[in-house]
């Protein structure tokens, strides 16, 4: 099973900066918790980060065909991207959300999500495990037995 996680805008920045909002945890961590969860699992998982809305519109494209389940984490354009949540319906491709921080608990603005109106599940508040127990509810779902 091939699963592409996309990470939006900043995200390559974990660890540098906000730490009491998104942890310590670097994003060269989640780089290696995705390498763990896929030998671990027998998946194939690829990582995209961008900070260009066009881009990661891009990726979700390219992924049809190629790509059984997507885990994204839009990062700002979570609450903004009307784009990217047309991109996710284009390819109908299952897809989970992922946010590290609790956004239910921040500003009013973190409360709508544009890509999180296509997805099937939402997981928000565990930091990087989040990126897990996605990658995990695709396999459990769309994998071969
Ligand atoms: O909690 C999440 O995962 C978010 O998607 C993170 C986004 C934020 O805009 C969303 O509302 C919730 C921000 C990612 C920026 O990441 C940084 C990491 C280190 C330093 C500064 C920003």
């Amino acid at each position: 099973m091939k699963i592409l996680v996309i990470n939006g805008p900043n995200l390559n920045l974990l660890g540098i900066r906000e730490p009491d909002i998104y942890g310590r945890r670097t994003f060269a961590d989640l780089l290696a918790l995705l390498a763990d969860v896929a030998r671990e699992e027998n998946l194939e998982v690829t990582q995209f980060q961008s900070n260009h809305e066009g881009a990661i519109v891009d990726k979700i494209q390219e992924s049809l065909g190629k790509i059984d389940g997507i885990v994204i984490n839009p990062a700002a354009y979570t609450h903004t991207s009307v784009a990217i949540l047309d991109a996710l319906k284009a390819v109908s491709i299952p897809a989970v959300e992922v946010h590290i921080s609790d956004v239910d608990a921040r500003e009013p603005f973190r409360q709508i999500s544009y890509p999180g109106m296509y997805c099937e599940k939402t997981i928000k508040g565990m930091g990087l495990e989040g990126y897990r127990q996605a990658i995990l509810y695709l396999k459990q779902t769309y994998g071969k037995a």
